[in-house]
């Protein structure tokens, strides 16, 4: 058993040894289960973040833990050189889940992202007859897809991308819930191969696009002969009050791009899925990663996705959503500070009626965290607000008195 560390030792630790890539509330958490977590000292909070959706089934799910355990035992990794018994069961069971004929297992969110941006690519090339290296990719201002040299390249969040070049091309910027500029973009450039787009812009601030933006955006796509590539790592799993995004639309992308909660926070697993018309342009040795489709994440994964189905998370997400929205509303009429809410499910996200340079927005997340929930701020005044999808109404509700005292504390 490793010493136990107070809050403050811990926080020097970090600060003398880690990088100081991200500024963290300051709350140390030693213990999770279901929708709270425990600091070293003990104190409970609710987790509002659920590790930006990578937590959707709670923290440490005992179907989960357990088929890690299980499966820890006997083969944990055995590379790709060969075969092993799990990873088939995995991708048969995704593969008929989300309606695709093929799936291509990574390991990080952004991994998947990057695997897409070559599906698409050499889809593109061999399929679509665009001239080698010509390819070009739309994708949206205000956009999160991670954070390698080519993601950030796309990017136009200045922290996310100042001084990493420099930048991999092949991209073609329009605005976000904007059909008109999809169009021009698509009238306009011949070599276009894909559209990538967050079904909800998650960092941008939970941005929810106007209803049927993403079917016209399909639509468009189709016409255009353009893969649309969904990017459902944070929308993904339940989250939104349906499996998928997309799914509020009947849309069924192209390429849908998974991670997060496809493992319930346990353990780094993502994946790309398309037909085999799409999925068929990657031969032997022209992708591939050292963890990916192992069969301890094969375990966990459909662990995860199983307890989504059998907990009817979805279902719950939509319906304690709903619930969420109109509470937070009432209080939008009763705090000048609480400007709005907005979201979908149990992914939202209120404004805080402040600049985006101010603190308040930090400010009432330290004191959240004082009243016993834990969320964070995504850009300057926006708090997003994630539950695990596991929550019950009384816990939500409670959640809801502790957002109203927080704010009331502010106002006085
Ligand atoms: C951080 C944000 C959320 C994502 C979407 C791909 C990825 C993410 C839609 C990459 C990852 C994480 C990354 C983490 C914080 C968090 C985040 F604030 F960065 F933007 F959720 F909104 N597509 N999002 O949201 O997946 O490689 O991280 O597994 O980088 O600080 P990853």
């Amino acid at each position: 058993m490793s010493v136990v560390l107070s809050s403050q030792k811990a926080i020097e630790l970090e600060n003398k040894y880690g990088a100081h890539n991200y500024h963290p509330l300051p709350v140390v958490l030693s213990k999770g289960e279901g929708v709270y977590v425990w600091d070293v000292e003990g104190k409970r909070y609710y987790d509002f973040l659920s590790a930006y959706s990578a937590v959707n089934q709670g923290h440490c799910h005992p179907d989960i833990i357990g088929a890690l355990q299980e499966q820890s035992k006997r083969l944990t990794l055995t590379s790709r050189a060969f075969y092993n018994d799990m990873l088939g069961k995995q991708e048969k069971f995704m593969s008929e889940k989300f309606g695709f004929d093929k799936i291509l297992p990574m390991n990080s969110g952004a991994e998947a992202v990057e695997t897409a941006i070559k599906l698409t690519r050499k889809w593109a090339y061999e399929k679509k007859g665009i001239s080698e290296e010509q390819a070009q990719i739309i994708i949206c201002e205000n956009n999160f897809h991670g954070r390698t040299t080519t993601i950030i390249s796309f990017s136009n969040d200045p922290d996310a991308r100042k001084n990493f070049g420099p930048y991999t091309p092949g991209f073609i910027k329009i605005a976000y819930d904007d059909i008109a500029a999809l169009e021009e973009a698509l009238d306009n450039n011949k070599n276009v191969a894909g559209f990538l787009v967050e079904p909800i812009q998650g960092e941008a601030g939970v941005y929810v696009p106007s209803e049927g933006y993403l079917q016209k955006a399909k639509a468009l796509c189709e016409k255009h002969g353009v893969l649309f590539i969904a990017d459902e790592v944070q929308t993904g799993i339940a989250r939104t009050g349906k499996l998928l995004a997309v799914d509020h639309e009947n849309v069924k992308p192209d390429v849908l791009i998974l991670g997060k909660a496809l493992s319930g926070g346990v353990y780094p697993i993502s994946a790309v899925l398309a037909n085999d018309d799409i999925m068929e342009v990657i031969k032997p040795g022209q992708h591939g990663s050292t963890f990916g489709g192992n069969p301890l994440a094969a375990a966990v994964a459909l662990a995860a996705l199983k307890v989504i189905e059998d907990e009817k998370l979805a279902d719950n997400a939509q319906k304690l959503g709903e619930l969420f929205r109109s509470e937070m509303t009432k209080l939008v009429n009763k705090y000048d500070l609480l400007k709005s809410v907005r979201g979908k499910g149990l992914l939202n996200a209120i404004l805080i009626n402040d600049t985006p340079e101010s603190e308040t927005a930090w400010n009432i997340c330290l004191k959240l965290r004082d009243n016993g929930l834990l969320a964070k701020p995504t850009h300057g005044n926006i708090i997003r607000f994630a539950p695990p999808l596991v929550m019950n109404k009384e816990q939500l509700m409670e959640c809801v008195r502790i957002i109203d005292k927080t704010f009331d504390e502010f106002k006085a």
